[in-house]
């Protein structure tokens, strides 16, 4: 899937800001960023979005949840509060084919979202 923007991440050919990695997950920092503090969460493996966590990859789940509140810690969100995001298809504005979780934080965030 060498054609994917974030397996070129998770690869190193494209440099990213990397706030906190794991086995399985990588996070680093929104090239666009949507509040003070906004990284994104990928699982190394390729996976095209949300309705492909199902089956045997439903796993990829928790380990994704967990990289995420280990990246707000790590960017000193866990006092204030913050929010996860993972946008599913057009509709859901997903723009990157491959499963990503946003970490927004830093200010406080309005509800809905639009
Ligand atoms: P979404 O719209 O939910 O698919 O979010 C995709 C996010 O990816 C968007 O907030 C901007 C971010 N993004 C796009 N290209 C790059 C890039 O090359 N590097 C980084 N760090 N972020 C990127």
């Amino acid at each position: 899937m060498s054609s994917c923007l974030f397996c070129e991440i998770a690869a190193g050919r494209i440099k990213a800001e990397i706030i906190h990695e794991d086995e399985g997950c990588l996070a680093f920092r929104d090239i666009s960023p949507k509040a003070p503090s906004h990284i994104l969460v990928i699982p190394r493996r390729h996976l095209d979005g949300l309705n492909d966590l199902v089956g045997p990859d439903s796993a990829a789940a928790d380990g994704l949840l967990a990289a995420g509140v280990m990246a707000a810690h790590a960017e000193g969100l866990a006092p204030g509060g913050y929010r996860f995001v993972i946008n599913c298809g057009q509709d859901g504005g997903q723009s990157v084919g491959h499963l990503h979780l946003h970490v927004l934080g830093g200010r406080p965030l309005a509800w809905p979202p639009g």
